[in-house]
């Protein structure tokens, strides 16, 4: 019997290197059987189709481009030209966006390409200028300390993080947290939700630079319209991070005011989310700040991998097909069913429910921390992650909070009925688990009891509710 295309290119990649390395061909096969065996529910992950995934793996891997299109520090890069160019251009018909910067190499990255864009347009200084044109060795040491002052005196305005900001919103694990002034804004206590007037007053009040929305833990939409006129009223930088959400801004779910690309002046992203490309990131801005955020490398990133932005321009591709609609709207209901299901089994759910791919549950509500559930979850074969909930009395390590996410299970063809049955599992073993007790007799935030034959018996269920649903159905490595 002759094998499907998808079958042949994996088989022969692995076999090519297990020539070499055998325990490197043994680990990329155990890790698809774990994915494929395994209910992921973390809400930052996705499964790349198999043309994106075969997309990084080539000779683009080799050539150095540090630079950009027409600005290359190396010759030879007329192939990468090619890539780099088809996946902006996906982009900018995708999200229509004036520009499209495709080079950053995660979420993180994106955000400094974004943020130094903005510094380098918006901050006078001579030092400054002085800098971007590349002349930072001519900077004199009283020159180079005014530009260190100037820039780490710059504000920044983002959401907080136990209300579901992200780290790179200027907070101190971040170099972000070390480069701008930061300030942020919350949730309200009774409803969870983001209150616009809150935040206008945090601006007047603060004046920040750059007032950033985006979240990696917020189930909610949000209004960039109200957004963008806080940030206008205060003369701001609007900048999204819509690296979460940026499947359901490429799938016309959210639409108008809930989309940031028309109202934002720079939005950021990841590409592997609910976008389900490549693992990466990627600016998108106007006219106005174009010039510096194609700056990105070498000013912030290392060089770029022509061999990830080919496999960019593959996702893209098939983002801008009819079905990724009708995916992105699969995830939103998905995401509501699972919040339903527990809801009417008595789960607490931060803002009560959701608008977007996931769900926050407060774990306290079950006598537990995040640690433990995350764990108890895991045991029992669903993987998902722990996450702080808005003035969580158990911090950012431990937290009260599970986060799950929809993209993956939608991508694998679990639809609301299976969300239902999702939610009865990770009901029982939340509420099967217990908190444990520490070496010195006192309550433990980490360890927990779950008795085994239930976490077995949910893993048994988990695995039955995945058999009618493959992953990667054609591809069989024998
Ligand atoms: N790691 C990503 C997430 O899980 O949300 C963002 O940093």
């Amino acid at each position: 019997m002759s094998l499907n295309a998808e079958s042949t290119a994996f088989r022969s990649a692995l076999e090519v290197i297990r020539a070499v390395e055998p325990r490197v061909a043994d680990a990329i096969g155990a890790e698809l059987a774990d994915q494929r065996e395994s209910l992921k529910l973390i809400a930052s992950e996705n499964y790349a189709s198999p043309a994106t995934l075969l997309a990084m793996g080539n000779w683009f891997s080799d050539k150095y481009a540090e630079g950009t299109i027409g600005r290359r520090f190396y010759a030879g890069c007329q192939n990468v030209d090619t890539v780099e160019a088809l996946a902006a251009e996906h982009a900018k018909e995708l999200f229509g966006a004036a520009h499209a910067y495709v080079q950053p190499h995660s979420g993180i990255d994106a955000n400094l390409v974004a943020f130094w864009a903005i510094l380098a347009d918006r901050v006078e200084s001579p030092a400054l200028r002085k800098a971007q044109v590349r002349q930072v060795n001519d900077l004199t040491e009283a020159d180079w300390f005014a530009l260190r002052r100037e820039l780490g005196d710059q504000r920044m305005l983002g959401m907080s993080l136990d209300a579901g900001g992200h780290l790179t919103h200027g907070f101190r694990p971040n170099i972000s947290g070390k480069m701008f002034d930061q300030r942020s804004y919350g949730t309200d206590p009774a409803t969870g939700l983001i209150d616009y007037d809150r935040v206008a007053e945090a601006a007047r009040e603060f004046r920040p630079l750059i007032l950033v929305a985006g979240y990696s833990a917020y189930p909610r939409k949000v209004n960039f319209r109200i957004m963008r006129e806080i940030a206008d009223s205060v003369g701001a930088t609007f900048m999204v991070d819509m690296a979460h959400f940026a499947g359901l801004v490429a799938g016309k779910v959210f639409t108008g005011d809930f989309d940031p690309v028309p109202h934002a002046h720079i939005v950021t992203t990841t590409t592997h989310k609910s976008l389900r490309g490549p693992r990466g990131g990627m600016v998108l801005c106007g006219p106005e700040l174009a010039d510096q955020v194609d700056r990105g490398c070498p000013m912030v990133l290392g060089g770029p991998l022509p061999h990830v932005m080919a496999a960019k321009a593959v996702a893209l591709a098939e983002a801008r097909r009819p079905d990724f609609a009708g995916y992105a709207q699969r995830i939103v209901d998905n995401a509501q069913a699972l919040a339903d299901g527990l809801l009417r089994r008595g789960a607490t759910l931060v803002t009560g429910g959701t608008d977007n791919h996931l769900v926050l549950i407060d774990v306290s509500g079950y006598g537990l921390t995040g640690r433990q559930a995350e764990q108890a979850l895991l045991d029992s074969g669903i993987v998902t992650n722990r996450n702080a909930v808005p003035q969580d009395p158990n911090g950012a390590w431990y937290t009260s909070g599970i986060r799950i996410g929809t993209p993956a299970l939608t991508t694998r063809g679990l639809g609301t009925a299976e969300m239902d049955a999702t939610a009865e599992l990770i009901h029982t073993v939340l509420d099967r688990t217990t908190p444990g007790t520490g070496p010195d007799g006192a309550g433990s935030k980490a360890k927990y009891v779950l008795d085994p034959a239930v976490a077995e018996q949910v893993g048994k269920q988990a695995a039955d509710l995945l058999t009618p649903f493959p992953l990667y159905p054609a591809v069989d490595l024998g």
